[in-house]
């Protein structure tokens, strides 16, 4: 009995870090400022039919509504109540959504922002999502309720009561970040309000959260809040699934409060990784490709089951958060698809893909002025739906990373590859590399800046293959490179790094 207890308890805890996602899909996409209606649609026509596990949504609930700057997209980030409603629509949108996309297989992940409301500076009134009055001078949220009882001001021991110093974990949980205000989470009564919300969404049928600015909570407090959820909505989800938790920690190293303190909670967002990456690609700091043989653990990134990866996000794509200047994002797409096409071939981590919207950037002593930009939208203020062009790109400025076919066709592939292993690792001591996922997939970049023509052993079954990177397997033909694998698994790699695309990627799906 002690023994069967125990798997018990390990299957509770340990289902915390499952995503929870589809069999056989393995990659969520972070639908960025979307509209809800425009995500169900997204569910239907295309991340479905593709395979795709699933969609990190933005914040769902009431928040406040800022005219200086107009309406920035980060106003989403200082929430008024757990009413759902938001720029991107409301409850009934929000409930359609998640029914939509679960009847497709792709669920939905909400970006839950916990650790406090408002900003201190957010003035008294109406002006939010939902109408709802609030007064942040006096801590007044009446329609959760909150009350300055329920926020961290008396506990917090900087004179500004704003985190001043990151190496000392008390002001990091306890103080004001960037003068949001700070909710005591040590409290029952705040605890049963934030678990009551995500309770609420667990039963509309979401499959788990990204808990914003984990660092900031003490993971005891955490822990206590994601022990009170409910197990998924049995109508889409197995008895028993406990929701799939990614909290954001940003630990580049060197602070005071390092990610392992969260990994028993659940997931992390490792943050290493795109830093890493965008130096190695943008070969900066003599960084070179073929230093990634030991990619993942072996560069000191967290345990590959406790870790959420990422090229770019919504913060460090604009300057904000953590990765400086080497984070790729879709403004540097040809070196962008590279990044995004390593992390979906590679098997560390669980694989979130970034799509975002364009804005016009400003760069005034190196910032960029304009990263409060919010999504494309109407006079009024309101969301531009996200128009599907001919060509399947996205108008409108919406950009649509995860459509573009190197990136999709990577997302097919990761799934067609799960659960193999890293193999078959060739470089040239330079910025070529190749290796393979067992014997279903084989991927080859030239980062060089000369002709790249080698044969390697792939791994895979001999026939004729289709490049994704260039092309796709269409009916029964390719529309871009054809590769051939010998019955000795070998085949002939040629990429200029003139190319569209300096890399290449065969899967045994891709086989005419
Ligand atoms: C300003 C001053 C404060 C002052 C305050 C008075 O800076 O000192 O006390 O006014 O009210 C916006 C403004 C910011 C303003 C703040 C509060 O940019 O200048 O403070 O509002 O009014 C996003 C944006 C922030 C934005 C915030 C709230 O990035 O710029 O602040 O939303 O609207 C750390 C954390 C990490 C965090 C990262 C950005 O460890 O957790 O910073 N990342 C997450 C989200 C991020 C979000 C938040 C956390 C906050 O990914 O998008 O911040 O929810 O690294
Ligand atoms: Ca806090």
């Amino acid at each position: 009995m002690k023994l069967l207890l125990l798997f018990v308890c390990i299957g509770l805890s340990s289902a915390q870090f499952n995503p929870n996602t589809r069999a056989g899909r393995t990659t969520i996409v972070h639908l960025f400022e979307w509209r809800w209606d425009d995500i169900a649609a997204e569910c239907e026509r295309f991340l479905g039919p593709n395979g795709f596990g699933g969609v990190q949504v933005s914040p769902v609930n009431d928040h406040i509504v800022l005219n200086d700057p107009w309406r920035p997209w980060w106003q989403r980030y200082q929430p008024i109540s757990y009413k759902l409603c938001s720029r991107s629509g409301n409850e009934q949108q929000f409930r359609d959504m998640v029914t939509r996309c679960n009847n497709v297989g792709v669920y939905i992940y909400v970006d839950a922002i916990i650790n406090h409301m408002c900003g201190q500076g957010g003035g008294t009134g109406t002006h939010s999502s939902c109408g709802s009055y609030f007064n942040a001078g006096a801590r007044d949220f009446p329609s959760v309720p909150y009350s300055n009882w329920d926020f961290n001001d008396g506990k917090c021991r900087t004179g500004s009561g704003e985190i001043e110093n990151y190496n000392d974990a008390y002001q990091v949980r306890d103080c004001r970040l960037v003068g949001l205000l700070d909710l005591a989470l040590e409290k029952d009564y705040v605890r049963g309000k934030i678990a009551d919300f995500l309770n609420n969404l667990i039963n509309i049928g979401v499959a788990g959260f990204r808990l914003d600015a984990a660092k900031h909570m003490w993971p005891g407090d955490i822990k206590a809040i994601t022990d009170r959820l409910n197990n998924l909505n049995t109508r889409w989800f197995p008895g028993g699934t406990r929701p799939f938790i990614f909290q954001e920690v940003i630990d580049l190293g060197g602070e005071g409060i390092s990610f392992n303190e969260y990994t028993g909670i659940g997931r992390v967002t490792e943050f290493k990784y795109g830093a890493r990456l965008g130096n190695i690609i943008r070969k900066w700091n003599g960084e070179k490709l073929s230093y990634v043989r030991n990619w993942g653990e072996g560069w000191g990134f967290m345990s590959s089951n406790r870790a959420l990866v990422f090229v770019d996000n919504h913060d460090n794509q604009r300057g904000h958060g953590a990765g400086g200047a080497s984070i790729l994002t879709f403004w540097d797409a040809r070196l962008y698809k590279m990044g995004v096409g390593f992390m979906l071939a590679h098997p560390y981590g669980f694989a979130r893909i970034m799509s975002s919207f364009r804005w016009n950037r400003n760069f005034v002593n190196g910032k960029d002025v304009n990263d409060w930009i919010g999504p494309p939208s109407n006079g009024d203020g309101s969301t531009k739906s996200v128009p599907i062009n001919a060509d399947s790109t996205c108008g409108d400025n919406w950009v649509c990373e995860h459509r573009w076919r190197q990136i999709k066709n990577m997302a097919i592939f990761r799934n067609v590859v799960d659960g193999q292993a890293f193999t078959n690792w060739w470089d040239n001591g330079s910025n070529q590399i190749a290796f393979g996922r067992g014997n279903r997939g084989f991927i080859v970049f030239n980062n060089d800046d000369w002709y790249m023509d080698v044969t390697l052993n792939t791994g895979l079954p001999a026939g004729t293959y289709c490049d994704v990177i260039s092309g796709q397997k269409e009916g029964s033909r390719c529309t871009g490179r054809q590769i051939t694998v010998a019955s000795n698994g070998n085949a002939r790699f040629q990429i200029s790094n003139q190319d569209e695309d300096s890399f290449a990627a065969i899967h045994v799906d891709a086989r005419l």
